[in-house]
């Protein structure tokens, strides 16, 4: 598939995606939600790929869902197209770890899209919102169920219903991103720590990726048994042996992802 909406790029074991359309603020359109979708598809089938970065520009992260696509839409048009489920989930179906990097404008269905990956590193121009009040509609793709589990119910309350943006050190401070760093250091960032996960037990990666995501969606004590069941099951790993070998040999390990 060709790109006419993306940038893909790999740095040894880490893929980058960077949405790519710098007219219109990245605004999400079907035709680059399905590219992100081919590329997402394809960094997950690449073993040379131990972690991604998605990312847009200085300016916008991603400005929302493109309004002008979609604003004609009837409500069978978005039904039965599965509108959203279809492409952009793909993010929250990865199975490798995912960072979203985000710089300037996270709106709409762009702070949607961050949330999906597992976590944001944002720059200090960063400004995430849920405005589609504004514009006669609500979140459509997580964005009240995620952003509340994120920052709890009276600051999603607001942003949903005011529409207001939120800054860098606010959503710092509320638990949505995992750090602020400077604009110009940002692609590097994300890029050194995906390139930190990316050397670790791939296999081993994924079980606390999903171990995490777990505590989203289950009770604390059936989300501690799934912990303890796949933490047992890490034993089974020959990459378990070599960590705690290397341990106790005072080497670095070599993990062979088995
Ligand atoms: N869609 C299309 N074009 C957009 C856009 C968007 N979301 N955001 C910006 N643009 C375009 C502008 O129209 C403008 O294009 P030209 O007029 O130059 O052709 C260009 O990008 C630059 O934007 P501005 O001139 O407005 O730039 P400013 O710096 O003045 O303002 C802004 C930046 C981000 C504050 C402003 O552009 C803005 O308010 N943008 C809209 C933000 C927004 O409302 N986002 C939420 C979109 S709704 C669904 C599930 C999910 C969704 C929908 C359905 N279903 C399950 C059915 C998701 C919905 C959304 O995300």
């Amino acid at each position: 598939m060709a790109y006419n909406n993306i940038i893909v790029e790999t740095h040894d074991a880490v893929g980058l995606i960077r949405l790519n359309r710098p007219n219109s603020l990245n605004a999400l359109c079907q035709e680059l939600t399905e590219e992100m979708g081919d590329a997402l598809k394809k960094f997950e089938q690449d073993d040379a790929i131990g972690a991604v970065v998605l990312t847009g520009s200085s300016k916008a992260f991603a400005a929302g869902a493109d309004i002008k696509e979609m604003k004609d839409r009837s409500y069978m048009d978005v039904y039965q197209a599965d509108f959203i489920t279809a492409t952009w989930e793909e993010a929250s179906r990865f199975r490798k770890p995912i960072i979203a990097a985000v710089a300037g404008f996270a709106l709409g269905g762009g702070c949607e899209l961050a949330m999906m990956c597992d976590f944001i590193i944002c720059a200090d121009n960063a400004k995430f919102g849920q405005p589609e009040i504004n514009l006669g509609t609500i979140p459509g793709a997580g964005g009240t169920q995620r952003l509340t589990r994120f920052v709890g119910k009276s600051k999603a309350m607001d942003m949903c219903l005011t529409g207001r943006m939120m800054g860098a050190e606010e959503a710092e401070r509320a638990g949505l991103v995992s750090r602020i760093v400077p604009l110009d250091d940002l692609e590097d960032e994300a890029i050194k720590a995906a390139a930190t996960i990316a050397k670790l037990s791939r296999p081993t990666v994924m079980m606390c990726k999903e171990s995490v995501n777990k505590a989203y969606e289950t009770t604390l004590r059936e989300g501690i048994m799934f912990e303890r069941r796949l933490f047992h099951s890490t034993f089974a790993t020959e990459d378990q042996k070599e960590g705690m070998n290397a341990f106790a040999e005072k080497r670095s390990p070599s993990f062979k992802n088995k």
